[in-house]
């Protein structure tokens, strides 16, 4: 049974979130505001079902989901893309493939030394973040 992600956790470090955004084809404008945020995430779960919030001071952006069950997600306020996303465990790994018409994306989640690691990945863009707990 792999550690937990739920709680609330504050972003420490932040590896080419650039690239991503450029990979997703945010405007120069957006980059530039979220380069500098602080972002949190809360995270829930009950049994097979979470809820993942992204916060920060300028927008925030929510996911529910059933591990191994596609859905829908708009990309609300991000790239404001329609995808099928499908969160399934790879071993202690959280990952979400996101089909849609960027290729290659999607995201993982997992604990490491008491850390909650997130990888975002879209067509050869790899986004690295890590959170400590509040
Ligand atoms: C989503 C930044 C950059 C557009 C706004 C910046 C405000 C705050 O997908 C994500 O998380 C997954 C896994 O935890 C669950 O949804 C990360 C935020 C990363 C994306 C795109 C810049 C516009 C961002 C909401």
């Amino acid at each position: 049974m792999p550690a937990s992600l739920c709680g609330t956790w504050d972003m420490i470090s932040n590896v080419n979130l650039e690239g991503y955004m450029i990979a997703l084809g945010i405007s120069p404008c957006l980059r530039k505001i979220a380069l500098k945020l602080k972002l949190k995430k809360v995270i829930e779960q009950q049994g097979d079902q979470f809820i993942i919030k992204t916060l920060s001071t300028f927008k925030n952006y929510t996911v529910s989901f059933r591990v191994g069950q596609e859905f829908k997600e708009f990309t609300k306020g991000l790239d404001n893309r329609h995808v099928k996303s499908l969160v399934t465990w790879e071993g202690n790994k959280l990952v979400c493939e996101q089909k849609g018409e960027k290729k290659n994306r999607g995201w993982a989640h997992w604990i490491e030394d008491d850390k909650l690691h997130l990888d975002l990945y879209c067509e050869g863009e790899l986004c690295r973040q890590v959170f400590r707990r509040t």
